[in-house]
C-alpha cells in the first residue's frame, strides 16, 4: 500500500475509534471509578515525549490504565526553513490507539482546531498551519492532500474533554474570564456542530481561553460539578503550574516536561494532583 494511503487510513480508524469511544458521551469521556488517567500537556510534534509515555504507560501491562494525548501537532523548529516533522509523531500516537483502542484518548485542542479550519496562528515568525501542511506535503508527495484531508476528520472526531468520577475535568484549557459567563457547557453533551467550533462557539472558547482567575474557575466547576481542572495550553517552562489551587497547567513539549497520573480510585485533592506529576525526563 501507498505510504499516503496507509496513513490516511489509520487516521480514519482512529476518527471511527474516537467516535465511537465506549467513555465519550456526545463531547465528553467519562472515566471510571478505578485505574488511571495519565493526563498530559502539549506534545507539539515532540517525539521523544510521546517515547517515554509509552514507556510508562504499558498499557498492555496496565488495562485499566487511560491516557490522554491533546495538541500532538505544530512542531516548535530550531529555524525558520526547517520543516514541521509533527505529522509523524501524530501517526505515532493514532498506531498507539490502534494498538490500545480502549485507552488512548484524544481531545481537541485550538492548534488542532485552527489545523481544521484554516485559522492561522504564527508562532516565532511563522505560520504553524501552513508549516504542518508543507511538511505534510513534503513527506507524502502526491499523497499529501490524502493525508491532510485525513488528519482533519481525525480533527473533526475529536472529544472536548474527560471528566472523572473523582471530580477532575481534562482538557486542552477552559474559557477565559471573558468567555465564562456566556460559556454553553451543554455543548459537552453534543457532538460539536462548525459553530460550537468557530469563533464564539463553546469549543472554540474551552481550547482557546488563558489566564483564568478564581472567579471564572469557580463559576465553571459549578457548571461542570466538578472541584479541579487539568489543562495544557498555557506554555510552563518548568513543566507545571497550579493556579488558585483549582487548575494545574501541564506541558508535555520539552526537555522539562511533565505528565500527571491520576489514580481515578480515590478522592482528588490539590495535593494528591500536584503529588502525581512526574517529570518525562525522568522516563527511560
Ligand atoms: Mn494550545
Amino acid at each position: 500500500m501507498k505510504q499516503a494511503d496507509q496513513a490516511a487510513q489509520t487516521l480514519l480508524q482512529v476518527a471511527d475509534l474516537n467516535q465511537n469511544d465506549p467513555l465519550l458521551n456526545g463531547s465528553l469521556l467519562t472515566f471510571p471509578n478505578y485505574g488511571q488517567v495519565v493526563m498530559t500537556g502539549d506534545l507539539h510534534g515532540h517525539r521523544r515525549n510521546l517515547e517515554r509515555l509509552k514507556h510508562y504507560c504499558n498499557l498492555g501491562q496496565f488495562q485499566a490504565r487511560h491516557v490522554i494525548l491533546h495538541e500532538i501537532i505544530h512542531e516548535e523548529v530550531e529555524g525558520l526553513a526547517d520543516l514541521d516533522h509533527s505529522c509523524e509523531v501524530l501517526l505515532d500516537a493514532a498506531q498507539w490507539k490502534l494498538d490500545f483502542p480502549e485507552q488512548v484518548h484524544f481531545i481537541q485542542s485550538n492548534h488542532e482546531l485552527a489545523q481544521l479550519t484554516r485559522h492561522d496562528i504564527t508562532k516565532n515568525g511563522r505560520v504553524v498551519t501552513l508549516a504542518f501542511e508543507e511538511g505534510v506535503r513534503e513527506a507524502f508527495g502526491d499523497g499529501g492532500n490524502q493525508v491532510l484531508e485525513a488528519v482533519n476528520s481525525y480533527i473533526r472526531s475529536l472529544p472536548l474533554a474527560g471528566r472523572t468520577s473523582n471530580r477532575v475535568f481534562l482538557s486542552h484549557s477552559l474559557p477565559g474570564p471573558r468567555d465564562v459567563p456566556d460559556f454553553d457547557p451543554s455543548v459537552l453533551s453534543r457532538v460539536p456542530t462548525d459553530e460550537d467550533l468557530c469563533d464564539g462557539g463553546p469549543a472554540h472558547a474551552l481550547v482557546w481561553g488563558r489566564y483564568h482567575t478564581a472567579d471564572a474557575l469557580a463559576m465553571m466547576r459549578e457548571w461542570l460539578d466538578v472541584d479541579f481542572f487539568v489543562c495544557g495550553h498555557q506554555p510552563q517552562d518548568t513543566g507545571y503550574d497550579v493556579v488558585h489551587d483549582q487548575m494545574v497547567i501541564l506541558a508535555s513539549d520539552h526537555n522539562h516536561g511533565v505528565f500527571l497520573s491520576l489514580d481515578l480510585s480515590k478522592p482528588a485533592t490539590i495535593e494528591s494532583l500536584t503529588r502525581s506529576i512526574r517529570p518525562l525526563a525522568s522516563i527511560p
